[in-house]
């Protein structure tokens, strides 16, 4: 079986999504052959030598499952797109920059986090195009941590701000440059997280979109699949004590 969650949006703030994330990573079913983590997974990095009590978290929980043979990934989000390889090799994870190609039950399904599908939120494209340019991350890794923190804090308020007033629409993905980016990349169908609005939506002519939901008040949204069975997607109650995977949306 493999597992696909996003959007926990780690922080110090909410150390009861750290206790939830731990508890997903014990109950995960002995077939469990993949642990695909598809973005913001914390709610900021501002880089692998930041003190960081959830990335200590993560690397507890994860470390177990791998011991035991899971497969860990992760696709960055546009709030983790800094985790590097220093971390990622403490949590025992590959990371995958550009998302994944996967064949699930026959088809092949693109794994990524989403936020470069929304191309209408013309403000975000445009701060996401200097972020993720690679010579802007190493002149702010290069920053003294409070100026990076101090940096990420201004971001994360902006954003909460903006995000407010913006119209809902726009904040979703686009759906002809989904349609496209999917043809391109040879998918026929979609996991992704990002937009916190899972259910499975319908992607161009024969494809499927199955998208995760956020982490909060003791809900999330999980996709789960074999690779000869069709992605579920399951609600999931990460403070509940026992070992199920929750139920199917
Ligand atoms: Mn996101």
């Amino acid at each position: 079986m493999h597992i696909a969650i996003s959007d926990l949006h780690l922080s110090p703030e909410h150390p009861e999504l750290l206790a939830g994330f731990q508890r997903l990573c014990m109950r995960l079913p002995t077939d469990t052959k993949s642990l695909w983590i598809l973005g913001d997974l914390f709610d900021f990095w501002i880089g692998d030598d930041a003190p960081n009590p959830a990335a200590e978290g993560v690397i507890k929980a994860l470390r177990p499952l791998h011991a035991r043979g899971v497969e860990l990934h992760f696709v960055p989000g546009n709030r983790d797109f800094l985790v590097g390889e220093h971390f990622a090799e403490l949590a025992q994870m590959k990371i995958h920059h550009d998302g994944k190609l996967l064949v699930i039950n026959g088809r092949p399904t693109w794994l990524i986090h989403g936020d470069h599908l929304c191309i209408d939120d013309k403000n975000y494209m445009a701060f996401r195009n200097v972020v993720r340019n690679r010579s802007w991350q190493q002149d702010f890794l290069g920053k003294p941590l409070e100026e990076r923190l101090a940096m990420a804090h201004e971001a994360r308020k902006l954003s909460s701000t903006e995000n407010a007033s913006k119209p809902e629409d726009i904040m979703d993905i686009n759906d002809e440059f989904t349609v496209r980016q999917v043809k391109t990349h040879g998918a026929l169908d979609l996991i992704h997280g990002h937009t916190h609005r899972p259910a499975f939506h319908p992607l161009g002519e024969e494809g499927t979109r199955y998208v995760l939901g956020d982490w909060r008040d003791g809900q999330a949204v999980i996709c789960q699949w074999d690779n000869d069975s069709a992605p579920v997607l399951k609600r999931l109650d990460y403070t509940a004590e026992d070992a199920s995977l929750g139920t199917p949306l």
